[in-house]
């Protein structure tokens, strides 16, 4: 029985290989040659930012030496080609999350400015005194400070989602929750901290039921599982180039038009108004009215190669070759002696948050960096995690597609090292 199973998770591995050559993926990403402290770089730190591929670089590249220029305002050649790379961009992203219209991608700096967008453009006009807004115990920070600015301006209360020991969302006492006084549910796709994949399309619909707008946070999500913001129906949805293979500074705020239509500007200033007097300034139509100033050019630029890049591979066969690898990285980790996961739902994407016996997590990320492994280790911007599972912090192994079995035994036979060590 248990060697029919094996032959199947086998057989399982290699067609997800089979889909995905990651010998010559790895080739696309210049970094993953370099070695660390005189050993082959192993990087296992993709959730706080992912590497580039050559043609990111490059699209940067031939942006700063061949179309610099700003954008919307010039008549001038180069103006016009910059303004058309960087809506170029805009449509690719379109695409990429399937909205039905470019006017509704607003490029911010990463997720934690849209979020921060939402929460003072549409939390300052539409959230009052006695208002409930909703989060689950699993956020990031930048999708829990602002909604907490938001309550202390205008007085209105943050209600959490618990979880359970797995780290899922108690679906029932978000039922529990919502109310006449809830006005915003904010929460994560994917936790960076646990790996948990919420059912934010339940949690949608839940909330529509009761006219509550809901924001997703897919800062972990959108560069491991297709996202289809039309099919999910939510209001808001959020990422950051730079975890999603692209350039840092560049991100994504979805929303749906009706909604940013009726939000007033987050920020004022040049290029996101029509009409200007004193006494009056009309401002311009969407997406430039909450685009105020000279954006990020080359990340835009960068973000759209970025996204034809991962669409040439294929999200899809992304999400299985890394479904693969977390189950091999998760049977490997649970034969070392003392090591507890931590954040074992059954929807799961590539996340491996744990703790060691008597090891504090900080120690274990030193010793593994000696050997060129890079991993995280903290509370990863998620107290409310590190709280909820009474540990101080983890270390956490985060998985991307170019990473390989191999990478992973060097991973096991690091923390057997940190054991020796601590022994
Ligand atoms: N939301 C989630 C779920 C995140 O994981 C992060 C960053 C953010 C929001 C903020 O994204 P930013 O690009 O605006 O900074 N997470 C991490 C991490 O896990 N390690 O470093 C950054």
């Amino acid at each position: 029985m248990r060697a029919a199973h094996e032959m199947n998770a086998s057989q399982a591995w290699e067609r997800s290989r089979a889909s995905l050559d990651v010998e010559r993926i790895r080739e696309d990403f210049p970094i993953l040659k370099r070695r660390v402290h005189g050993k082959p770089l192993v990087y296992l730190d993709n959730a706080a930012t992912s590497q580039k591929p050559k043609v990111v670089i490059d699209a940067t590249h031939r942006y700063y030496s061949e179309e610099n220029s700003n954008i919307h305002r010039g008549v001038h050649f180069l103006s016009e080609q910059a303004t058309g790379a960087y809506e170029g961009a805009r449509a690719r992203v379109k695409r990429f999350l399937n909205a039905s219209d470019a006017r509704e991608i607003l490029f911010v700096r990463g997720t934690t400015e849209g979020i921060n967008l939402v929460a003072r453009s549409y939390g300052r006009k539409f959230i009052q005194e006695g208002d409930d807004i909703i989060v689950s115990a699993m956020e990031h920070h930048s999708n829990i400070v602002p909604w907490q600015i938001v309550c202390e301006e205008v007085g209105a209360r943050l209600r959490v989602i618990p979880m359970n020991d797995r780290g899922e969302l108690l679906m029932e006492e978000y039922e529990k929750l919502l109310n006449e006084r809830t006005k915003f549910v904010s929460v994560t796709h994917l936790s960076n901290a646990l790996g948990t994949v919420n059912p934010v399309k339940q949690i949608i619909e839940r909330a529509h039921r009761c006219g509550v707008p809901v924001l997703v946070d897919g800062a972990q999500a959108a560069p491991h599982v297709r996202v289809d913001v039309r099919d999910l129906d939510c209001d808001f949805y959020a990422f950051s180039g730079h975890k999603l293979f692209g350039p840092t500074g560049i991100g994504v705020l979805y929303g749906k038009a009706s909604l940013l239509e009726a939000m007033p500007p987050y920020q004022g200033g040049g290029d996101m108004i029509s009409a200007f007097t004193f006494a009056k300034t009309i401002y311009k139509v969407l997406p430039f009215k909450f685009e105020a100033g000279t954006p990020n050019i080359a990340g835009g630029v960068g973000l759209g190669a970025a996204i034809d890049y991962l669409d040439g591979i294929g999200l899809e066969a992304v999400a299985a070759y890394e479904r693969e690898l977390l189950a091999y990285a998760t049977e490997a980790l649970c034969t070392i002696q003392g090591l507890r996961i931590i954040g074992t739902a059954k929807e799961k994407a590539g996340v491996l948050s744990f703790v060691l016996d008597g090891v504090h997590a900080h120690d274990i990320g030193t010793i593994l960096d000696r050997d060129g492994i890079a991993i995280r280790t903290g509370h990863h911007c998620a107290m409310p995690v590190m709280q909820r599972f009474g540990v101080p912090a983890t270390a956490r192994a985060s998985l991307a597609f170019y990473n390989t079995r191999e990478e992973v035994d060097a991973l096991v036979a690091g923390i057997d090292k940190v054991r020796e060590v601590f022994n």
